[in-house]
């Protein structure tokens, strides 16, 4: 055992990414917390525009927090950080691939942390199987914020059929199209404008939950 939080990934997932610019101004400590409080796995922190000074110290707040309540920390796009945070793991963008490749991240994280990667198409998430990362987000399904189109849910189920690592949906998901994605065959989805600009963040993210765990027997 590493001490660190790399649960079983084959398992189903609430990830929730947190971004301040699409939550409602509430410190992203706060959203952790009540995050936490309602039962996510993974968190995520992604902010693109701040100061390493400022991701160090908003970092280790979230990797202490994660830490003690048995929650995943990952810290996106920057594996020296990642490491430098003692986080669990690391999430690369494909255009992270142009900074590091894949196998150059895992020598800086090392292989007890988590690697992700974000895959937008069929055939990237084909070519992405055959990379050593621990799980692949797949998206953005629905329309969102962060990018400018999206790719609906035509491919989820040859995804889920073909993938040999577990895989993340992400992209748009609301409580309207969760059933959608969980009749595909999903078992994890990431996160989040849906659960940062919720009035109640600890209640929709146990809605979240408890959805997915259901997910599976729904008849
Ligand atoms: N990558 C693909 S979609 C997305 C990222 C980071 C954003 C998801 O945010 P939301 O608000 O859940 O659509
Ligand atoms: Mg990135």
């Amino acid at each position: 055992m590493n001490g660190r939080n790399t649960r079983d990934l084959t398992d189903r997932h609430l990830y929730l990414v947190l971004t301040e610019e699409y939550g409602t101004g509430r410190p992203l400590m706060s959203v952790a917390e009540e995050a936490i409080a309602g039962g996510v796995d993974i968190l995520q922190m992604r902010e693109k525009s701040r100061p390493r000074s400022d991701l160090l110290q908003l970092g280790s707040g979230l990797a202490a927090l994660c830490r003690k309540s048995g929650v995943t920390f990952i810290v996106n796009d920057d594996p020296f950080l990642a490491a430098e945070l003692d986080a669990d793991g690391v999430h690369l963008g494909q255009e992270d691939l142009q900074t590091y490749s894949v196998d150059t991240a895992r020598k800086i994280i090392g292989k007890d942390r988590i690697l992700g990667l974000s895959t937008h198409s069929l055939e990237q998430f084909r070519r992405a199987c055959e990379l050593d990362a621990d799980y692949l987000a797949f998206g953005p399904i629905f329309p969102t914020r962060t990018k400018d189109y999206s790719i609906g849910t035509g491919d989820v189920a040859e995804v889920l059929r073909i993938a040999s690592t577990p895989v993340v949906l992400i992209g748009g998901v609301n409580t309207s199209n969760l059933d959608l994605l969980l009749s595909e065959g999903a078992s994890s989805v990431a996160l989040i404008r849906d659960i940062m600009q919720a009035e109640d963040v600890a209640s929709r993210t146990r809605w979240y939950k408890d959805r997915l765990k259901k997910g599976a027997g729904r008849g």
